[in-house]
């Protein structure tokens, strides 16, 4: 890896009613082998997975994000699904504000702006509560609403007790 390269996503940090919504649907989740919970400081919901990103490219993305109204409206997560190729079970939810959407389709243009190179995959919201090699068993919960309004940089960085952690490198506040 090149110096000054960072592993970098935008994403929405919970507030803590949020995360301990989510962490009330992870205590649901039957402990089976390998089922690796997610640590509650790393919750989150990614709008833009950007890969590496050279210190370079960095102070422009940061300017340009500050430009991006946040988006406005709720999340209201209320399935817990599991994504086969990543193995990770997740809270999604099948309707949304399409303010979100928006949201990572202009921070994907401003970043290819920026001169990053990006995969197509749509936005999908999601928060991963585990890493589990199957599908958890199903789970009746009450719905996670998680509020939009500002959003973050965030950077992924090993955990000295392994896996990953994830430091906000800048938050954008919102105003809902
Ligand atoms: O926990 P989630 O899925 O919201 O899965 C990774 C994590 O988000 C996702 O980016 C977040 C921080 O690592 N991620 C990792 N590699 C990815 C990739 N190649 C990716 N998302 C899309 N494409």
């Amino acid at each position: 890896m090149a110096d000054g390269v960072r592993r970098l996503f935008f994403a929405l940090w919970p507030n803590e009613a949020e995360r301990q919504a989510c962490l009330r649907v992870m205590s649901l989740l039957t402990p089976e082998a390998g089922l690796r919970l997610t640590r509650p400081e790393n919750l989150h919901v990614t709008l833009l997975f950007l890969g590496w990103v050279g210190s370079d490219r960095l102070s422009g993305l940061l300017d340009a994000a500050a430009g991006l109204p946040p988006p406005r409206g709720e999340l209201r997560f209320d399935a817990l699904s599991y994504w086969r190729g990543p193995k990770v079970a997740c809270l999604t939810c099948e309707n949304f504000p399409p303010a979100f959407a928006e949201t990572a389709a202009r921070l994907k243009l401003l970043a290819e702006a920026s001169g990053l190179e990006l995969d197509n995959r749509g936005f999908k919201p999601h928060v991963t509560l585990a890493r589990t090699p199957k599908p958890p068993q199903a789970v009746k919960f009450a719905p996670v609403y998680w509020r939009g309004g500002g959003f973050c940089l965030a950077e992924s960085l090993p955990h000295p007790e392994g896996g990953v952690r994830y430091h906000v490198l800048r938050h954008w506040p919102g105003l809902n």
